[in-house]
């Protein structure tokens, strides 16, 4: 609970001067910007040293534990306080006066501003603020409720829509007579003109219906169903049919949260979907390792397989001869690099139709860009990009398809425009937003300008948040954070690009388009350890090769005792994942090394191989470590491996010598591998920074580690070691609970059918409120064209300059 004004005001009056030197602390640290730990620490520390005892439990104490950042001015101290998850205040001391007041989030960001750019902090700077478009529109309440958008909708809507019954029957009837599969009309045909003809032909079908055999197909009963104005898509067998008939006579007779998920989640609507993916190497083998290609591709293949079979089966359950088709849309780039990526179109393995479609970037002129572009630098192609994915999707699918997935900040950009030219629903899947990755890299943009180019970017993120109907997150804490640590997400809600513009209100964690539908992984591939008659025998002993072998090919260190354990850690290599402090705490710690060797995949050992100056740094900073402490006899460094049977196997393999996987990532959106790992029956040992935090109970289906005290962390796992020693049984419970998770929580089944729920129910939700949401639509279209568009261009024109000058 937030103290109040006046608590805190007479707290600091009464304490005036223990207030003072504390306060005096905080300017003698002569920072600009103070973090959470900057106030914490300072504070602890000073109540240690004094007899200030009234400070615990005070109203000040509350302040600085809340404190998120602080702007330090002359004699102010400028405060932003999370209450509580994704709750702001703002407030402002006066050191010397010792006086305190709220301020707004304005004059907290001016604050900020002051320090970076004063000339346009006090100028005349564009306020963001979507809060006026809020009105009318539902918010979530309760922070537990966040990510649960879709329940809360259908309260909503239930609500809404039956207030009075009358008008939301006759909407809900409007709803029903849209459906069609190319020319064949679905459920409700012209017969039904009015709520009272659905509501008589209703009774009349469901007695008729009801004196059928329930297995009895549609197909038999289609004339007699047709005559009473219903057609396909209630049904595929008489039984079917006349379940979801009940479901909208009692939905129409009391709405109720539940009948109106039922139903929607029946209703045939889905057939047609747009997936988009625009950087990196987008292609099906022989792409992870490259630039900016990671687990998003490994995700997404895996979400289209699980969506064809997902449709297909409710197709068929509500006796729909159609198929679905699923188009991957992604860059097509003639450089390919020996991947398919300057093949046009490709048909997904695993799929029955779903295909890759490849469109490339061009430039002004309209020549097609050859080679590969940075994530970092897409932006002034994507508008042209976006046109042309239009025509060829429509060329493709014959018509618009029923719904458009975005990814990351481009993907995302690309289907908002999208969906608003063609007026289909959207969704957006971050995977990972930058801006929780780099310090005050919102503040410090022109710092960024010409390689990350986040002010670009976090446009970009606004825009397309904010156009989208639903946006899935893969844990809550990508929404909105823990009790002490913010969201991905709620870090759009409010903050500044000095001489760009300001946002005061970017992006709402209690708006119920936020839903929490996590990943799995591929099932045919990532199985546990112990099932041994599903591993092929050919793939045990190749990864035996590369693992115990003592070729040096592509590979670094033979270890020496092939009898311990392996501590497994597999990922791209770059600074964020980590994998040199990793390899430094195991250097650090020889307990830990005579315990367990070290096995690494991922990476080139080369650093002329790398791609960006981070990944060389990390390459080479290896290499010097394992020098520096003689580390060749107990770690094996393997490099990247694109084969996923082969990795599916180097987990088990691990599993097989009682060892353990580590993810050391300094921050980790989601964290594929964590899951891969778990399900294989590997005990994990993973970031306590992002996803990982929230996918593993801690001490019961693996463990948290902080890469920040990676001395701790190694301990932890030495500890683990030892207690698998002492106590038989450890290492399988640990092993068996991570299995358990994963199967609970974790699979592509669970993703299709919440995927597919969501999509109808949005879609819905998108045709009952399509008026008001124009307002906000016709605003983020302006902003576009002002800010996102000159943004785009300047990037573009720094390009040519750089290609003109040979850089
Ligand atoms: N991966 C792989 N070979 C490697 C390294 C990684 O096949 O050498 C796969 C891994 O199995 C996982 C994905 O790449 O499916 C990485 O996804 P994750 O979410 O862990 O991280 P990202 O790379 O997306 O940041
Ligand atoms: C990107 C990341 O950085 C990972 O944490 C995720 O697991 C991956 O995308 C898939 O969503």
């Amino acid at each position: 609970m937030p103290p109040l004004i006046d608590d805190l005001s007479a707290f600091l009056q009464k304490y005036r001067d223990s207030a003072y030197l504390l306060l005096r602390r905080y300017r003698e640290l002569h920072k600009d910007f103070l973090l959470q730990s900057d106030l914490h620490d300072t504070f602890e520390q000073f109540c240690s040293e004094g007899d200030v005892s009234a400070f615990r439990g005070s109203p000040l104490e509350g302040l600085i534990n809340a404190a998120q950042v602080s702007v330090v001015r002359s004699s102010s101290l400028l405060l932003a306080v999370r209450w509580s998850v994704a709750r702001w205040g703002f407030m402002q001391i006066d050191m010397d006066q010792l006086e305190v007041r709220e301020i707004s989030v304005r004059q907290f960001l001016q604050g900020m501003e002051r320090v970076i750019d004063p000339e346009s902090a006090d100028g005349f700077t564009l306020d963001l603020d979507l809060k006026p478009f809020e009105r009318g529109f539902p918010r979530l309440r309760e922070a537990r409720s966040i990510g649960h958008g879709a329940e809360y909708l259908n309260r909503y809507l239930s609500n809404r829509l039956f207030r009075e019954i009358e008008t939301g029957g006759r909407k809900l009837l409007e709803f029903l007579r849209l459906h069609r599969a190319g020319e064949q009309t679905l459920l409700v045909n012209q017969g039904i003109d009015s709520l009272e003809r659905l509501i008589d032909s209703l009774r009349s079908a469901e007695e008729f219906l009801g004196k059928q055999p329930a297995e009895r197909p549609w197909s038999e009963v289609a004339g007699e169903m047709a005559r009473r104005g219903f057609e396909p898509g209630w049904g595929g067998a008489v039984g079917r049919a006349r379940d979801t008939m009940n479901l909208l006579s009692d939905l129409l007779e009391a709405p109720s949260p539940d009948n109106v998920a039922r139903f929607l989640g029946r209703i045939p609507m889905i057939f047609n979907i747009v997936i988009m993916s625009p950087h990196g190497y987008f292609g099906q083998a022989d792409v992870l390792g490259k630039p900016d290609t990671g687990g998003q591709v490994v995700y997404i293949l895996d979400q289209v397989r699980a969506l064809e079979r997902a449709m297909i089966e409710s197709n068929r359950k509500q006796g729909i001869d159609v198929t679905p088709n699923i188009l991957v849309v992604t860059r097509l780039i003639p450089e390919a690099e020996g991947t398919t990526c300057n093949i046009p179109l490709e048909p997904i393995i695993g799929t029955q139709h779903a295909r890759i479609l490849r469109v490339p970037f061009r430039s002004e002129s309209g020549e097609i860009v050859p080679h590969w572009i940075s994530r970092f630098l897409v932006w002034p192609y994507l508008e042209r990009f976006a046109v042309e994915v239009e025509r060829e999707i429509r060329a493709e699918l014959g018509d618009r398809p029923d719904f458009i997935v975005g990814n990351y900040s481009d993907g995302n950009l690309v289907a908002s425009i999208l969906s608003q030219r063609m007026g289909v629903t959207q969704c957006n899947i971050a995977h990972a937003l930058e801006k929780t990755k780099y310090l005050f890299s919102d503040l410090y943009w022109k710092d960024h300008e010409g390689e990350h180019n986040f002010a670009c970017q976090y446009t970009a993120d606004l825009i397309a948040m904010n156009a989208a109907d639903f946006i899935i997150a893969s844990t809550y804490q990508e929404i909105a954070g823990t009790p002490d640590s913010i969201g991905q997400y709620e870090s759009y809600q409010a903050f500044s690009l000095p001489g760009l513009y300001r946002v005061l209100y970017g992006i709402d964690v209690y708006d119920p388009k936020f839903n929490i539908v996590s990943p799995g992984a591929d099932a045919n591939v990532f199985f546990p350890y112990g099932e041994t008659q599903r591993r092929p025998n050919e793939l045990q002993n190749l990864v035996a090769e590369m693992v115990h072998g003592d070729s040096l090919e592509r590979a670094r260190g033979v270890l020496a005792d092939k009898s311990k354990p392996l501590l497994f850690a597999m990922s791209r290599i770059d600074h964020i994942k980590n994998p040199s402090g990793l390899l430094e705490w195991y250097a650090n710690c020889p307990a830990l090394r005579e315990r367990a060797n070290f096995l690494f995949v991922g990476g080139m050992l080369q650093p002329d191989e790398a791609s960006d100056p981070e990944q060389v740094e990390q390459v080479r900073r290896m290499h010097e470590l394992i020098d520096e402490h003689g580390l060749d006899g107990q770690v094996r460094w393997l490099e990247m491996q694109a084969d996923k049977h082969l990795v599916g196997e180097l987990y088990r393999y691990v599993a097989d010598t009682r060892g353990v996987f580590v993810q050391p990532a300094l921050f980790e959106a989601f964290g594929l591998t964590v899951i891969e790992a778990m399900v294989s029956g590997l005990p994990t040992f993973a970031t306590c920074y992002g996803g990982p935090a929230e996918i593993i109970v801690d001490g019961v289906s693996g463990f948290h580690i902080d890469p920040n005290h990676g001395d701790a962390a190694a301990e932890k796992m030495l500890d683990f070691l030892a207690r698998c020693d002492a106590e038989a049984g450890c290492w399988e419970r640990l092993s068996q609970g991570g299995i358990e998770r994963v199967n609970e929580r974790y699979t592509w089944t669970l993703y299709a059918d919440r995927m597919l729920k969501l999509s109808r129910i949005y879609g819905f939700w998108k045709f009952i409120s399509n008026i008001e949401r124009e307002e906000s639509a016709r605003y983020l279209e302006m902003f576009y064209f002002l800010m996102y568009r000159r943004m785009a261009d300047k990037i573009a024109e720094q390009e040519a300059e750089r290609e003109r000058a040979g850089v």
